[in-house]
């Protein structure tokens, strides 16, 4: 599928006072800064370790109420939460956003899809058996349901990627970034991308990409403390 011609491209500078706020090993954190370090943004950015409490702090809670990362302070005042918007706000205007009403509205799809199919049950999953499998035990009732739908979730981008070689028809984009954030991260959480054989030539196309950077690159450590 042709890529589109590229748009203008991104020239947004941060300003001073915005703050991308990150946790590490996170597939939801890697959105908004695999965006970034493709386009060149230049961001400040705070790694909170979240199995240390560090999103949890009333320091942290007075910047989001939720204590959900990633979040970002735009500007004083003015904060964005949600990985898949915060990517889509630091896309705006570069070749990474679909231009057109149609694959606009594709990528609002295949993002809310990301939420509720991909990282709604491939992120527990991995967290409670990979991250910390000690609590596996306190989450087995839920363990399966997960991986059910995950599955389920899986095949159907995988049906998708049959006949398009990315999420849109407008090419490469900031939705392809959304929806790969959890799904390349999978087989941590005991699925196997290698039944998932579109799914497996997409995430090798994403990681083929100009620019592309790896989670372990961008998001390094488990356990780092909060650093500036
Ligand atoms: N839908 C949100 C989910 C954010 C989320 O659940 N973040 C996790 C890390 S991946 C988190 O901050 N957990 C720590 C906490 O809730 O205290 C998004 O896409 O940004």
């Amino acid at each position: 599928m042709p890529i589109k011609p590229v748009r203008q491209k991104n020239n947004k500078t941060m300003n001073k006072k915005s703050t991308l706020y990150v946790t590490q090993g996170s597939g939801n954190s890697f959105k908004p800064m695999q965006v970034a370090a493709q386009l060149g943004l230049q961001c400040n950015v705070t790694y909170l370790d979240v199995l240390a409490g560090e999103s949890r702090t009333a320091e942290f809670l007075s910047i989001n109420p939720l204590g959900q990362l990633p979040y970002m302070m735009v500007d004083e005042g003015v904060g964005l939460g949600e990985s898949n918007a915060i990517a889509w706000y630091l896309a705006e205007g570069s070749k990474l956003m679909p231009d057109t009403a149609l694959t606009r509205a594709q990528s609002i799809r295949w993002m809310n899809y990301e939420q509720t199919m991909l990282e709604a049950n491939i992120s527990p999953v991995r967290f409670f058996t990979y991250i910390v499998p000690e609590l596996e035990k306190d989450h087995e009732a839920m363990i399966p349901v997960w991986r059910e739908r995950g599955n389920q979730g899986l095949a159907v981008l995988n049906n998708h990627l049959e006949k398009n070689d990315f999420v849109t028809d407008y090419g490469y984009s900031v939705a392809d970034i959304a929806v790969y954030g959890y799904t390349h991260l999978a087989d941590e959480g005991g699925f196997k991308l290698s039944q998932y054989e579109h799914v497996s030539a997409w995430i090798a196309r994403i990681q083929d990409q100009s620019g592309y950077v790896s989670i372990d690159q961008l998001l390094s450590g488990r356990n780092q403390s909060l650093a500036a």
